[in-house]
């Protein structure tokens, strides 16, 4: 249930209705209003009487209600109905600009503005609104009505105008859109760059690759990112694609899986849809066949022909040119970590020592990975401890219980995974970047798994939220923070926008040696820890972060900008690990197969130094996000903000409460609210003196640009209202810069300039 004390108030709009002078006038105009039911629900209606602190109310139903006046809020005049942005209503209170969105959302109106950034809200449905007249409309600009293609057409504008790099950072919940909409955002980009029409397509496929191996159904969102990626379009300077990048900061889950929710997509195409001759070469079974994919109930996606999507996949790997012989490497590492999954192990002493049933998996996995099942079998079941060098001793071999040798022949699996992952971005990414040298000039479009709060939280939430309480910060930064920070140091006063800043959550991950992942790290490495030592470990160092929520369990909770989360430790230091034992890597490095050598030699240059611990999957995601975020830094962003309207993944099905929490939460209210009574054009005296210093008709004006810069807002009677001057720049409202531009257009020889009237330009 939505809080019902909403943290966002715009004080003067509550005064608009609490004097009684002003009740009086709603009451005699009969303007309406928005009334507070229970469960935080909002009804349209006219104030019919007051008395004190309380109002009668007419509902639209014709009910009279009595409500407090303060549970009382202004609407828009009808006129306002469907302004596509938010910016532009009269007011901004929380159920007008609800309202807003759902009565254009009823119109298929699916994208508004909030001020700077763009909403989306998610149709559940096919919007005819992508195709080809679109993208012209969109780049002819005989459009501006919100849309992914409008921002992605400014972005690409302001790249070709300033010569800077730009960004799209999509944020919003699970199953929000943001794939959809980073999609939509590619298609518009490589229309318009596509220079070299192999790239366009070719990019386009390289996502639907990455779709493939990199997302999974959850009992959330059929189409779930199991990855972020951070796609990186180069432009030359005519503005056509010159090449692309993909960074990828990731996450596992091939081994265990929740009821109704599946492992990566990939597994069931190539199970659906491999031909007879393939299936024989991977000793390919059906998909219920194999542990990782049985574990849970869920095999299908409801609309989605798996075999089809393999048949779709396989073209898209030959468009971006992934050879026969790779291909045939690639489906045989898939099919080695589904047979892995089968191997089962039996007790063979009275020590509780295990080795591999000697059966179909086993020889499977190992024919598979050009490997004897013998050598598979004593890698999986014991660890060798060599003695010191000089020593006498020789080594020593320890051998497996079911657990340990389970948990080997789970990490084998993932950590396969995982490299084919990068091996195929890397691939990509040789392909898309054509090699020239790039000058700077590039759009990079964010897509990272959304907020997530179920049932039972886990690691991968605890990654996922993290990450995003990461993508919030840069949001916070450049939206509020940067903004108020500039008006501040230049003199600007009346913009103050409160907001919350998720630092200290970030602290409670992020900080060095007693944050939550640095601890993470210290118990997964630490022999004797285990999930309940881990949380004692962290309510002894995090207790007073007030993020941070001890429980009595084996849980703990953590205060997410987007709501409180709570997170069962159960198997966190194991999935944490990301480890294989040396006894693993040797038999991938001396496997006949390419693949597990390519990626057994990739791993041993990557971990040089065997005495440094292998950092965990929470430490390297973190390195990873920094390394997003800073590469993001050196762009402008553009921001949008997916909104799922209801969480079954429905069409026209539109929740009040979800809606408004996604909204409080992303801080939309506060960035219209930021836009509307901020500055948004800004110049410094000396650029604006140079722009529009030739337009004066008065000539006795002292020649500094600040002087010049005040003799042209007053002869274009700017009113006080719409500009205020700081000690660099010049900060105007929305419009006012437009109004000039068109005056400097219109006015052509001096001669005739002198005889025109000037128009206001608040006009
Ligand atoms: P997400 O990326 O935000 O979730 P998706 O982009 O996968 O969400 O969207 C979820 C589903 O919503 C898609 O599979 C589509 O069915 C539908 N959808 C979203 N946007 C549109 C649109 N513009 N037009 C039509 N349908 C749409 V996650 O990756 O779970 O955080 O981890
Ligand atoms: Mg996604």
């Amino acid at each position: 249930d939505v809080n019902v004390d909403s943290p966002y108030n715009l004080e003067e709009e509550k005064k608009v209705l609490e004097g009684s002078d002003n009740i009086g006038y709603f009451i005699e105009k009969k303007l309406h209003v928005w009334c507070r039911q229970s469960r935080g629900v909002w009804a349209f209606g006219t104030i019919e009487a007051t008395s004190g602190e309380e109002s009668f109310v007419s509902l639209a139903n014709e009910n009279v209600v009595k409500v407090s006046t303060s549970h009382l809020f202004p609407a828009n005049p009808e006129i306002l109905d469907g302004v596509d942005d938010l910016m532009h209503l009269s007011y901004l209170n929380e159920p007008s600009v609800l309202h807003n969105l759902k009565y254009r959302y009823s119109c298929d109106m699916i994208y508004s503005k909030a001020g700077a950034v763009l909403i989306a809200v998610n149709p559940f449905k096919d919007v005819e609104i992508y195709g080809k007249d679109f993208v012209t409309a969109y780049k002819q600009k005989s459009t501006d009505s919100p849309h992914v293609f409008d921002i992605a057409a400014t972005a690409y504008n302001d790249m070709m105008n300033d010569g800077v790099s730009q960004s799209l950072i999509i944020s919003g919940e699970y199953g929000a859109g943001k794939t959809e909409t980073a999609k939509f955002a590619m298609k518009y980009l490589t229309a318009v760059g596509g220079g070299k029409v192999e790239i366009e397509g070719q990019l386009l496929y390289a996502s639907c690759i990455l779709e493939a191996f990199g997302n999974a159904k959850t009992s959330r969102n059929d189409n779930a990112s199991r990855f972020g990626e951070l796609v990186e379009i180069h432009f030359t300077e005519v503005g056509e694609i010159s090449g692309v990048k993909i960074e990828t900061c990731k996450h596992t889950r091939v081994v265990e899986l929740d009821p109704a929710e599946r492992s990566y997509h990939i597994f069931y195409q190539l199970c659906a849809g491999a031909p007879q001759t393939l299936r024989e070469r991977l000793f390919l079974k059906k998909a219920d066949e194999y542990n990782y994919l049985a574990q849970s109930d869920c095999l299908v996606i409801n609309d989605v022909d798996d075999s089809e999507e393999f048949h779709k996949l396989m073209e898209a790997l030959d468009i971006v040119q992934i050879s026969n012989e790779d291909k045939d490497q690639v489906f045989k590492m898939l099919s080695a970590v589904l047979w892995l999954g089968n191997i089962s192990f039996q007790v063979i002493d009275n020590e509780n020592h295990v080795e591999a049933s000697n059966d179909e998996a086993l020889i499977s996995a190992a024919r598979l990975l050009g490997c004897a099942s013998h050598d598979l079998n004593q890698a999986l079941c014991a660890h060798t401890i060599h003695a010191d060098k000089g020593s006498d001793k020789g080594s020593i071999v320890k051998k497996f219980t079911l657990q340990q040798a389970s948990d080997a022949r789970d990490a084998l699996a993932k950590w396969i995974y995982a490299y084919l992952f990068d091996w195929l971005v890397e691939k990509i990414n040789k392909l898309l970047d054509v090699g020239k040298q790039h000058d700077g000039r590039s759009i990079s479009i964010l897509d990272i798994y959304g907020f997530e709060s179920c049932k039972k939280n886990s690691f991968e939430q605890l990654c996922i939220n993290y990450a995003n309480e990461r993508l919030q910060q840069h949001f916070n930064r450049h939206l509020l923070k940067l903004e108020q920070e500039e008006y501040e140091l230049d003199g600007i006063d009346g913009v103050k926008v409160d907001f919350v800043d998720n630092q200290e959550c970030l602290d409670l991950f992020e900080k060095k040696s007693i944050g939550l992942l640095s601890l993470l790290d210290e118990e997964s490495n630490s022999p004797d820890a285990n999930d309940s030592t881990f949380v004692s470990k962290l309510k002894q160092h995090l207790s007073g972060n007030s993020c941070f929520k001890g429980d009595k369990s084996r849980a703990f909770g953590v205060r997410h900008f987007a709501g409180e989360v709570l997170y069962d430790t159960n198997g966190f230091l194991k999935k944490n690990q990301d480890t294989l034992n040396t006894e693993l890597i040797e038999l991938l490095s001396s496997c006949e197969s390419q693949f597990p050598q390519t990626f057994a030699i990739k791993m041993l240059n990557q971990s040089l130094n065997p005495d440094v611990p292998k950092q965990g999957v929470g430490i390297q995601l973190k390195g990873q996000l920094f390394k997003l975020m800073h590469q993001l830094e050196n762009t402008k962003p553009h921001f949008i903000c997916c909104i799922k309207p209801n969480r079954k993944q429905l069409p026209s099905m539109y929740d009040d409460d979800l809606v408004l929490q996604q909204l409080r939460c992303c801080g939309v209210f506060e960035v219209v609210r930021i836009s509307r009574y901020g500055y948004p054009a800004r110049m410094t005296h000396q650029k604006f003196a140079e722009r529009y210093g030739s337009l004066l008709l008065e000539t006795n004006v002292s020649q500094d640009p600040l002087s010049i810069s005040v003799a042209v807002l007053k002869q274009f009677n700017v009113l006080p209202e719409m500009y205020q001057i700081g000690y660099t720049k010049l900060y105007l409202r929305t419009g006012q810069i437009g109004a000039l531009e068109d005056w400097r257009k219109q006015v052509g020889a001096v001669e005739d300039r002198r005889k025109k009237p000037f128009p206001s330009v608040a006009d």
